[in-house]
């Protein structure tokens, strides 16, 4: 595999391209990437879906570019269910290009800056076609809120120094927190601390491997220069018994949480990865209420369980039904539960009780607390698989009380 399709799409900056249709979105997307990556031409409303293409902007790392149909695209029906694509494609976006024709800025302009200054997107403008631009300067026709709030670019895509100019655009705009890495697990642990991975090897276990979070973290632990023990359930109080001195913490998947809890003693930290995952792509504050929340309800509640992704559901399928049946045990077979996979997050939330979102490995930073912020807004409570499932088996508490948290952490 390339090293440039190797990042999981989770860690990628995601750069979003909007405007109006033919401004030279998907033209600046091939300048950027020197290649064919979306379909250009002189007819409006050429890029019908997002496109989407993954690749190395050194010394960024990762990203992934997000061509999207223009914004003012007039076909009822059609044209809103595009538009309806492209706003998703914005809640995705970590930074946005605003792609204009340099001399024709316009409401539509307006209102995508007004939405990215009110969702807090960083943004850069870019003025293309100032090839086709007659005297002056494109930059002085911009509203003054905009030029303060935005880096402006002024270029044409046909240019061959274009993607160059782009490429340091981008690199100048990247939010600061891309640039910091933010650990994992290993600010919990004492310096050269030891932390013990209890990683159950059952028929869920992708064969041949591990699954992305537990591969992270153990990635963490080792940047960090920490020590990272990886076991199972049925080794761990053996494991346990061989280290000399006692780790720091122990992490299991959250399914295997209460025999870990009945082996591990009292005094040594536990918890889950997915806790853990929770205040590295989340917001453990919100989702630990939501968790709290859940033990509150009754047979008359019902439930979101939503997954990131869209995956055959094996025999013992964690969303479909683990969580499902740990649910109606604690509170009642009555009680409704719905589903909703892949980008298809239901918009009205209101009627839920609770949403119990996956770990959402797939999703960014921003994409997962894009979704937090949907729930906040709607006044619903939000958790993760794991710390329901640790609510559920009466260990949530103990689950958290080693970390430090907070919805900024
Ligand atoms: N003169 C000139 N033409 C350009 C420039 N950039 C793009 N074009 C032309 O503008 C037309 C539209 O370009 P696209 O890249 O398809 O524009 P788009 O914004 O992706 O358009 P939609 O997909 O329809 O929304 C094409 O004919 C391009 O060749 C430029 O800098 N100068
Ligand atoms: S269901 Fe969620 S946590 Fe599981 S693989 Fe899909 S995105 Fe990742
Ligand atoms: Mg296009």
């Amino acid at each position: 595999m390339s090293k440039e399709l190797s990042a999981p799409k989770g860690m990628r900056l995601h750069i979003g391209f909007f405007g109006r249709r033919n401004v030279g979105k998907s033209s600046l997307i091939n300048a950027l990437t020197r290649q064919q990556t979306s379909i250009v031409s002189a007819q409006p409303g050429t890029t019908t879906d997002p496109v989407e293409k993954a690749m190395e902007l050194l010394p960024l790392g990762p990203i992934l570019l997000i061509d999207t149909a223009g914004i003012d695209d007039d076909q009822a029906d059609l044209g809103a269910l595009r538009i309806k694509r492209t706003d998703d494609a914005i809640s995705r976006t970590d930074l946005a290009l605003l792609v204009a024709e340099a001399g024709s800025w316009g409401r539509y302009e307006d209102e995508l800056a007004e939405r990215f200054r009110k969702l807090g997107k960083p943004f850069v403008v870019v003025l293309n076609k100032a090839d086709l631009c007659q005297g002056g300067d494109a930059r002085q026709c911009l509203p003054d809120a905009v030029r303060e709030a935005a880096q402006i670019v002024l270029l044409s895509a046909l240019n061959p120094e274009a993607g160059a100019e782009l490429r340091q655009a981008l690199l100048d705009c990247a939010p600061a927190s891309f640039w910091e890495s933010r650990p994992i697990v290993s600010d919990l642990l004492s310096e050269n601390g030891t932390a013990v991975l209890v990683v159950p090897i059952d028929k869920e276990a992708p064969k041949g491997r591990l699954i992305l979070p537990q591969v992270q973290t153990i990635r963490d632990l080792l940047d960090a220069g920490c020590c990272a023990v990886v076991t199972q359930t049925e080794q761990l109080a053996q494991t346990l018994d061989n280290l000399k001195t006692k780790p720091d913490l122990v992490i299991t998947d959250s399914q295997a949480f209460k025999r870990v809890a009945e082996i591990v003693p009292a005094d040594i930290p536990l918890t889950s990865f997915s806790v853990l995952f929770a205040r590295y792509k989340g917001d453990l504050a919100t989702m630990l209420e939501g968790a709290r929340h859940l033990l509150n309800l009754d047979e008359t509640a019902r439930i979101l369980i939503a997954e990131a992704c869209t995956h055959h559901p094996i025999a013992e399928d964690i969303g479909t039904v683990k969580i499902p049946r740990l649910l109606k045990a604690k509170l009642g077979e009555g009680i409704t539960i719905e589903h909703a996979q892949g980008r298809d997050f239901p918009e009205n939330l209101q009627d839920y009780d609770l949403v119990i979102h996956c770990g959402g490995c797939t999703l960014n930073r921003r994409g997962m607390l894009h979704r937090l912020q949907a729930c906040r807004e709607s006044g619903v409570a939000v958790t993760n698989y794991g710390l329901a499932i640790a609510a559920l088996n009466g260990i949530l508490e103990r689950s958290v009380a080693s970390l430090r948290y907070g919805g900024a952490k």
